[in-house]
């Protein structure tokens, strides 16, 4: 048994009790209220949903398990996921024994590349991403242990095997996807010793080849790892999960969320931005020029990508991670100059608009810089990148569902005529 499965093995009896004990002691204490408002209004701040790996404080941010997340960024991915699971970090002989099981459940089946290559190079790389996952639903071990009786109390551990799958294959197929789609060039094999995150770097083809990209890397998959469990990445998975599909399919819709462009999506649209903005002006435009694109853009209704935030109301550290690096490495390098010239200038203008709650730049802001100054120049990559690394959150919210006999998510829906009449009921 791995450390990981042990500890879990150990733990997961004490999470029981605690959700029996909830269940039995105060099983009717409200803790948050329905009005009409959240009703139309995407049951923003809606407290509905129990998520132990991750919470996002308004103010403070991403806390991974108690941990603020700018604690955690120079750590392994491995480590967080180990973190995000059991709520405590690794010992060296545990994060070893974890980085060994995800090397050896690397290997993407033959037809699945075929499928790949196959597809239309113009179909969207997370739609292949979410396709390639779709067609191994057949490897699932919790599906086949299902059909064999699995008991219920065995769910999480089946749920693990596939997360410790789907988590190794992950950045190998990204990587793939990248470099027979995007690069038309040969996919490049997992490298026999490298970690997770140096391996992600590795097969890309390191484009700028240097271990500043590694490290890079193993810091982009940490900040986009979780951020609790009501966004829709995350939230579509546990839906699907909840009727006891497999990993397979459920990480496949959580990808399907993350595909929309004001959520993960955020990120290439905002190098897209940036590019075009560059191209309209020759360049970086002068600061008067800049403020009236943004306001002519906001009276048309566009979405400024990268900025606002649907429960931060602070400064986004997942933003100030990434930022970091490339103010220290790179500030003179052009994407970079222009974001952090949007960095400055679109907030004060939001807040002027009047209708964003929380102006501030967001992660999606600055990680598609980044890769593009790393070399990835295709803008339609970076939402898979984001992908192969919120699947550690995702698993780790799978497993504890699981764990703790989560049941099937079934609320209820009513229709505008019902409403009509309670209301008017309400108020008479
Ligand atoms: N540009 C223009 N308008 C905006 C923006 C923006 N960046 N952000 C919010 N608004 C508008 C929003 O459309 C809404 O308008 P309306 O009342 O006409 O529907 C109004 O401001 C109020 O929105 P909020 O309550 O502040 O934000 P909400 O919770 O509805 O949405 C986002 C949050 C993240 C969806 C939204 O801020 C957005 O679309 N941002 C740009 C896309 C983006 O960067 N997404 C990645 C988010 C990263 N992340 O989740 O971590």
């Amino acid at each position: 048994m791995s450390n990981l499965k042990a500890v879990l093995a150990k733990k997961i009896p004490e999470w029981r009790m605690e959700v029996q004990d909830f269940l039995k002691n105060y099983p009717d204490v409200e803790i948050s209220q329905i009005t009409v408002w959240h009703l139309f209004r995407g049951l923003r701040n809606v407290r509905s949903i129990i998520c132990n790996t991750s919470h996002v404080d308004p103010q403070k941010g991403l806390l991974i398990r108690n941990f603020p997340l700018l604690d955690l960024i120079d750590k392994a991915p491995e480590e967080v996921f180990f973190l995000l699971c059991t709520g405590d970090l690794p010992d060296q002989k545990s994060l070893l024994s974890l980085q060994d099981e995800l090397r050896e459940r690397s290997t993407v089946p033959d037809y699945v590349w075929q499928i790949i290559h196959q597809i239309p190079d113009e179909t969207h790389p997370m739609a292949i991403l979410s396709l390639c996952l779709l067609a191994m639903q057949k490897e699932s071990v919790f599906w086949k242990r299902y059909l064999d009786g699995m008991p219920k109390e065995d769910y999480w551990e089946a749920t693990l095997e596939d997360s410790l799958n789907i988590i190794a294959m992950l950045p190998v197929l990204a990587a793939g996807i990248y470099r027979q789609k995007l690069l038309n060039e040969d996919v490049i094999e997992p490298h026999p010793t490298l970690d997770l995150a140096g391996n992600f770097a590795y097969m890309l083809g390191n484009p700028s080849n240097d271990e500043m990209f590694a490290n890079f890397i193993k810091r982009f998959m940490i900040v986009h790892s979780d951020h609790e469990g009501g966004y829709v990445g995350v939230h579509s998975s546990r839906l699907v999960n909840s009727a006891l599909s497999d990993l397979y399919y459920s990480i496949s819709s959580g990808i399907n969320g993350l595909a929309g462009p004001i959520h993960g999506l955020a990120n290439q649209q905002m190098v897209k931005y940036v590019l075009q903005i560059l191209g309209k002006f020759n360049g970086i435009p002068g600061d008067d020029d800049l403020k009236k694109l943004i306001w002519n853009d906001l009276r048309n209704g566009k979405i400024i990508p990268g900025f606002g935030h649907a429960v931060l109301r602070g400064e986004d550290p997942r933003f100030l991670a990434l930022y970091g690096i490339g103010k220290k490495a790179y500030p003179d390098e052009i994407v970079f100059r222009l974001v952090d010239k949007l960095i400055q200038f679109v907030p004060p203008i939001l807040s002027e608009h009047g209708k964003i709650k929380n102006p501030n730049p967001n992660i999606d802001a600055i990680s598609g810089a980044l890769l593009y100054h790393f070399g990835i120049k295709e803008l339609d990559f970076y939402t898979v990148m984001f992908a192969a690394s919120h699947v550690l959150g995702i698993c780790a919210q799978l497993i504890y569902n699981q764990a703790i006999f989560n049941p099937l998510v079934r609320p209820r829906s009513v229709t505008t005529a019902w409403l009509s009449q309670y209301l008017e009921k309400a108020n008479s």
